[in-house]
């Protein structure tokens, strides 16, 4: 049976929530009303500081992949935290985890990155079974941090289906405390659970794969809308990379008004959402 969170506002859906970094991403969607993830997959510091100024005001989280930044220092995450204060947004490093518990603890402490001192959320691959989320909840639960599982992929041919993401949903119910939701195309509610049983667990949807513009690109990736990401499959927020910065990431200008473009398409569908009653 449907339960009702899709319904429910994100204000509301706070208190369905114990984990600090599942709060703090539904409290900052709230407060800015907004539901757009921008994903800033540039390889230069000066880039990805001057798209992250630049679509602050309109996102309620920013996804990284520091791992592709050729000039990578401490500094930068500093400026990054200076920038989440200044412009009031969640921290996300897309680090999808898919070793074993040991190493990924290691992976998520450690390193030149020291992602969980300063990401509020990561993810993980689902692959590894539940000692994933032990490991990584063994370094991420004491500083408050959230993690999301891969449960679906946006990219053609995905083998993240059927019972992978059946089983990933069941293990992520499992591990409340630590996981506050997946990635995937559209909600899980349900999913992996008798279909007369009321599923009680309300996890964040995030959703990549989201262009207004394009259809694709020419490596496997796969786009859809926000209305059909958060109207039609139920999805909480959008994550939109070269959709808004494009091929220049130094046009700022254009960055800004795309980001715009984003958040009000996204909040549109989120409206439609919790006013209809079907
Ligand atoms: O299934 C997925 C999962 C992720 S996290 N498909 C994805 O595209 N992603 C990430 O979302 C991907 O690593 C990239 O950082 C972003 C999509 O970027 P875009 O430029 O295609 O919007």
């Amino acid at each position: 049976m449907m339960a009702s969170f899709l319904r429910q506002t994100y204000g509301q859906r706070i208190h369905n929530h114990n984990n600090p970094a599942a709060k703090l991403l539904l409290e900052t969607m709230e407060r800015k009303k907004t539901n757009l993830a921008v994903s800033v997959d540039v390889t230069k510091s000066k880039d990805f500081l001057a798209i992250i100024d630049a679509v602050g005001p309109f996102v309620c989280l920013i996804k990284t992949h520091v791992d592709i930044i050729e000039d990578f220092d401490q500094l930068l995450i500093k400026q990054l935290q200076d920038f989440s204060v200044k412009h009031d947004f969640v921290i996300f490093e897309d680090r999808k985890f898919a070793d074993i518990g040991n190493t990924v603890a290691l992976q998520y402490s450690s390193g030149v990155h020291k992602i969980a001192s300063w990401s509020h959320i990561t993810n993980a691959h689902p692959v590894p079974g539940p000692s994933i989320i032990s490991g990584l909840s063994s370094i991420g639960l004491p500083l408050g941090r959230g993690l999301l599982l891969l449960t679906e992929m946006s990219t053609k041919g995905t083998l993240a289906v059927g019972s992978y993401t059946e089983e990933a949903v069941r293990m992520a119910r499992a591990h409340r405390d630590f996981v506050i939701g997946f990635i995937a195309q559209r909600s899980m509610q349900g999913i992996g659970i008798q279909a007369d049983t009321v599923d009680g667990d309300d996890f964040l949807v995030l959703t990549p794969g989201v262009g207004l513009d394009a259809k694709g690109d020419s490596m496997g990736q796969q786009y859809r809308t926000p209305r059909q990401v958060i109207l039609e499959s139920g999805c909480d927020v959008i994550i939109v990379g070269r959709g808004i910065y494009g091929k220049d990431p130094s046009f700022v200008d254009g960055i800004r008004v795309q980001a715009k473009r984003y958040m009000e398409a996204g909040w549109e569908a989120y409206q439609e959402r919790v006013s209809s009653q079907a």
